[in-house]
């Protein structure tokens, strides 16, 4: 190390206040003020606090250190000790991955809690076989679409470009007669501005990260699925830490998780009051496009099951029998 190099180490041992401070840089896929993100500061504050200044998170929102497409892979290669990113976007590797994305299987918080502990320890152990340990989870509010016109069914869209998310998006919005178009989040502004997309899947929260009320008009509530996001570290990472350290991080996760959760409920109406207030219609969906939404979320928990095979089978065995 030459002594420039080893005079900033030194001095960020002694900010941190600690000479074996562990410095790590935290990406996040949302906007700095999205309470997904608002939490990860929160998250890094208590683990300073409980493992006394040992690891200081530095958080990296909006996909900046890596874009949200990046996250995971930086943080198996060690690239990132640790990030954040919505769990089910890893379904083209593993259609497990789907698991909370299944549309009018979880609608509630409730229900969408019952859900990730019947699926926790099959999805864990799918993550720690590549390399990863999920601290916390924290759900966005339910899913709707975002139009520039009013629509009472797929004969209003057919051919239009909707703006995806992950896999399962794509599914819903394919199967709707309309053309898939992956965006991230941090995108999605220039995408609507752009012509990019003519419209989009997602929670008000989104909606109202990026303004797009610019650019849309109606919104229609379906709150067909709520979406995880989960803070995720390497495994190696996670290994090499003695258990004192282990525990102070795990006991802020768990903490940050349950008030990450609380926080989504408290907002996912407030969200659709913002979107309101700025001239969009937010109604809930129409019985005809319902329908044919219910249709398509039948298909998907089947062909779910199916490819997920006997371990899918398991989770939703015990999700209904709670
Ligand atoms: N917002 C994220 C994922 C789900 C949500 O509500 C997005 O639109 O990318």
């Amino acid at each position: 190390m030459n002594k420039f190099l080893m005079a900033a180490a030194t001095a960020t041992a002694m900010i941190a206040g600690t000479a074996q401070a562990e410095q790590w840089d935290m990406p996040m896929a949302y906007s700095a003020s999205n309470f997904h993100s608002e939490h990860g500061v929160m998250f890094a504050d208590k683990v300073r606090e409980y493992t006394g200044g040992k690891i200081d998170i530095t958080i990296h929102p909006g996909g900046s250190l890596f874009g949200g497409g990046d996250i995971k892979r930086a943080v198996q290669t060690g690239q990132a000790p640790i990030g954040e990113r919505i769990m089910s976007a890893h379904a083209n590797e593993n259609p497990l991955y789907n698991w909370d994305n299944l549309p009018f299987l979880a609608t509630t918080y409730a229900d969408s809690a019952k859900l990730w502990d019947a699926a926790k320890e099959t999805v864990n152990a799918a993550m720690s076989d590549i390399n990863l340990v999920a601290l916390y989870t924290c759900p966005w509010p339910g899913q709707g679409f975002y139009f520039k016109q009013e629509v009472n069914s797929s004969k209003d869209v057919q051919g239009i470009k909707l703006r995806s998310y992950n896999a399962a998006t794509a599914t819903v919005i394919e199967s709707l007669g309309m053309t898939p178009v992956q965006v991230e989040a941090a995108e999605l502004t220039q995408a609507l501005a752009t012509g990019v997309a003519d419209g989009f899947i997602s929670s008000g929260s989104t909606g109202y990260d990026r303004k797009v009320w610019e650019h849309m008009t109606h919104y229609y509530k379906v709150n067909a699925w709520l979406p995880r996001n989960y803070v995720m570290v390497n495994k190696g990472v996670w290994d090499g830490l003695d258990g004192d350290t282990q525990a102070g991080i795990q006991k802020a996760a768990d903490e940050i998780g349950a008030a990450c959760t609380a926080k989504s409920e408290e907002l996912a109406n407030w969200y659709f009051e913002q979107l309101e207030a700025n001239g969009m219609s937010v109604v809930d969906a129409g019985p005809e496009f319902l329908a044919e939404l219910k249709a398509i979320g039948d298909k998907m928990q089947a062909d779910w099951l199916e490819s997920v095979g006997e371990p899918g089978q398991a989770i939703m065995d015990a999700f209904k029998a709670n």
